[in-house]
């Protein structure tokens, strides 16, 4: 996978290929990522990037034709690869995306500043336009940071184990079991004994119900989406049963509240 990304301050990217993940993908040559400056496709001698707005209004818009100039040229270097405008009015960026994105051969990420990329451009060469969320950002910079960094890990062998990017959250549509690490007891707070019994089809059905549970706790609307297995289904009747119990103990109260 070839990013490039498109930008008037291109200096943010450098810790974003100098940390972690990323920066062991670039150098095991996984990715290849680089950000260009806009700037250096203004023509004019103060390299100006943006322009007041037709119809008037406070605020500034991104000039087209240097904007244009360098999607061009970068789509000219970079054969095969689609372009993204980062922008609210996009699509709202998720799990399934990252994986389609992940698909590409290059992507060519269009950052905007000020109050955002005149319309021709977005119009005329722009194939996806996508946002991380509905939120306002002064640029479209982190949301490409977001992107690169949800797209690179799902490229085969940027992860360390090869298949830890498919048991994540999300990509069961659940999200992941409690994890716990050594000591077994911190602050008088223990373990589960079957993560540490080396039964690996228990520690399995644990970890299935502890997703299970978890979404079901502090994502809901996720497991309203999901098409459940039977596993899935048995464990959250066992909870109901669970908590009908409970409610027996107390009975003849007023439900609700
Ligand atoms: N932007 N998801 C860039 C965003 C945004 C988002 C606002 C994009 C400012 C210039 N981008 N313009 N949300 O808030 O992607």
């Amino acid at each position: 996978m070839h990013f490039k990304v498109l930008t008037i301050f291109p200096e943010m990217f450098d810790s974003l290929w100098s940390h972690g993940i990323i920066r062991r993908a670039i150098e095991h040559n996984k990715i290849f990522a680089s950000a260009v400056n806009i700037r250096n496709y203004a023509e004019d001698r103060h390299q100006v990037t943006d322009d007041r707005p037709y119809g008037g209004g406070s605020g500034m818009v991104m000039k087209p034709e240097p904007l244009a100039a360098a999607i061009r040229d970068t789509s000219k270097s970079l054969t095969g690869a689609r372009t993204v405008l980062l922008t609210p009015q996009g699509r709202v960026f998720n799990q399934k995306m990252a994986q389609e994105l992940a698909s590409n051969e290059g992507l060519i990420l269009v950052c905007g500043r000020y109050e955002g990329v005149d319309e021709r451009v977005c119009h005329d060469l722009i194939d996806y336009e996508i946002s991380i969320g509905d939120y306002v950002l002064t640029g479209g910079e982190l949301a490409a940071m977001i992107i690169i960094d949800a797209v690179t890990r799902l490229i085969p062998g940027a992860l360390g184990g090869e298949d830890a990017a498919e048991k994540d959250s999300f990509s069961e549509d659940l999200l992941e079991h409690a994890h716990f690490t050594r000591p077994a007891n911190f602050e008088g707070r223990e373990v589960p004994e079957v993560l540490m019994s080396g039964h690996h089809q228990e520690i399995e059905k644990w970890r299935l119900e502890s997703s299970v549970m978890r979404t079901l706790l502090k994502r809901p609307d996720l497991l309203y989406k999901k098409e459940l297995n039977n596993q899935e289904v048995a464990i959250l009747n066992k909870w109901r049963r669970e908590i009908e119990t409970i409610l027996d103990i107390n009975p003849g109260k007023k439900t609700g509240l």
